[in-house]
């Protein structure tokens, strides 16, 4: 292992001398998140910093994906929405239109 051939240690190193740098992480993917029948599945997610999360909603009615504190996704019906998780944290979040819908998304740093 050479950490002067690691790019995540460059970008740190810009980060630290205050260049402007977008830090994409090695690993960012995406994690679906089914709604059907006014139910997010899985109801429990984890994600790292970085990765995004989809909402793919097969309902024909609107939904939303809110976060405690007021980060929101619109998911028009038959459609999707994606959020990119860029803090970890452990965050509850609801419908909007329909707030027994609940789910949990536990972000990573
Ligand atoms: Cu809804």
């Amino acid at each position: 292992m050479n950490a002067a051939v690691n790019p995540l240690g460059s970008a740190f190193l810009a980060l630290l001398l205050g260049t402007t740098a977008i830090v994409v992480p090695a690993r960012a993917g995406t994690i679906e998140v089914t709604i059907d029948g006014l139910t997010f599945a899985p109801v429990e997610i984890e994600a790292k910093v970085g990765d995004e999360v989809e909402w793919i909603n097969k309902d024909a009615l609107v939904h939303t994906a809110t976060m405690k504190g007021g980060t929101e996704v619109l998911v028009p019906a038959k459609k999707s929405g994606r959020l990119l998780m860029n803090e970890p944290g452990s965050f509850d979040y609801i419908c909007r239109y329909h707030p027994n819908m609940k789910g949990h998304i536990t972000v990573r740093p």
